[in-house]
């Protein structure tokens, strides 16, 4: 159910104050980038919430707070849970037109916080939760979180005679939001942030809970130049391993359908973490992926 005014989102009409300005981030980092294109567009009155990872790790540098909203850090387990109360403190107060929004890496979302989130989507608390996925646990040093794709490298699923990587596919967080029928869901890159910005706004409409997936590369975990994030970004699209959809009305919706799809090779093999694989690894990646996108495009609308 949605009952605000649709307002639509250009590069000339964002706010051009920086909320989340001065923040302590690698060069290159995707997750700083997902934060800061989020609260340009939810505005100053926002309430944040972050559990530990990097993102709290680096805004929360007293005395250089980098958010200008209100902004807190959650316990790790606690991200949504926090947000319905926050929700219901606002709506106790009488305060209107704030955002309750959640920003929490994949660890957070799809292993610790997977508990609470599931509560907030039962309820139908009014809450966005974006979960910025840089594919593993960055801030404690790149441990494999389950949203670490296949074949990934890090340090506890690292490389050698015996090992491979990490050996599980990646949960489909997307689908498992959608399965507890929410009202809004939505999966994002940086690497296109006009579909991205459209997705938070239309999010912050939403009278009840709004789950946004935003793929976020990172440079130091990902092991590639910090310049190229917004092409790894692009590149995960074109190549059919991150789709753009939304779940909304019950329904699934395909935003962006490639056609042809670029190279999973030259994906996978521009990043350090995958540079070990060989062309049978790649070829049974390059399977999954058709055999995902058969379904998605048979079965989605567009
Ligand atoms: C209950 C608890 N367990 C472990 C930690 C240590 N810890 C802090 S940040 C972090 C990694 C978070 O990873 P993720 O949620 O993927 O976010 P990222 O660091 O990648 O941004 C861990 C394990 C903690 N703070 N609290
Ligand atoms: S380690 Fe990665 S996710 Fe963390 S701040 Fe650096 S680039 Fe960003």
């Amino acid at each position: 159910m949605e009952n605000r005014k649709e307002r639509k989102i250009t590069a000339r009409n964002l706010d051009d104050r920086e909320f989340f300005y001065g923040h302590k981030g690698c060069p290159g980092c995707g997750g700083s980038l997902a934060v800061r294109l989020a609260l340009k567009v939810l505005g100053e009155k926002s309430f944040a919430v972050l559990p530990a990872g990097c993102m709290s790790a680096i805004g929360f540098v007293f005395p250089q707070m980098a958010f200008s909203c209100n902004a807190m850090i959650s316990t790790f387990a606690g991200t949504a849970s926090m947000l319905a109360g926050v929700a219901a403190g606002a709506r106790a107060l009488g305060l209107e037109g704030i955002h309750a929004v959640g920003f929490a890496g994949d660890g957070g979302t799809a292993d610790i916080g997977l508990q609470a989130l599931s509560g907030a989507i039962d309820r139908h608390d009014r809450i966005i939760y974006i979960c910025y996925d840089n594919e593993a646990y960055m801030n404690t040093g790149v441990q494999k979180s389950s949203l670490t794709p296949t074949g990934a490298r890090t340090t506890t699923s690292p490389v050698g005679n015996r090992l491979r990587g990490a050996v599980t596919p990646k949960k489909q967080m997307f689908e498992i939001v959608a399965a507890h029928g929410i009202d809004y869901a939505a999966t994002a890159s940086v690497g296109h942030p006009l579909d991205y910005l459209r997705k938070v706004e239309h999010a912050s409409r939403v009278e009840g809970t709004s789950y946004i997936h935003v793929f976020a590369p990172c440079p130091v975990g990902w092991g590639h130049d910090s310049a190229e994030t917004i092409e790894v970004a692009k590149a995960a699209v074109d190549c059919g391993l991150l789709y753009l959809a939304e779940y909304t009305g019950g329904g699934f919706i395909l935003n962006h359908d490639p056609g042809e799809f670029s190279s999973i090779r030259d994906y996978l093999l521009g990043q350090g973490r995958f540079r070990h694989l060989g062309e049978e690894e790649i070829e049974a990646i390059v399977a999954q992926r058709d055999s995902r996108w058969q379904r998605i495009r048979r079965e989605w609308r567009t």
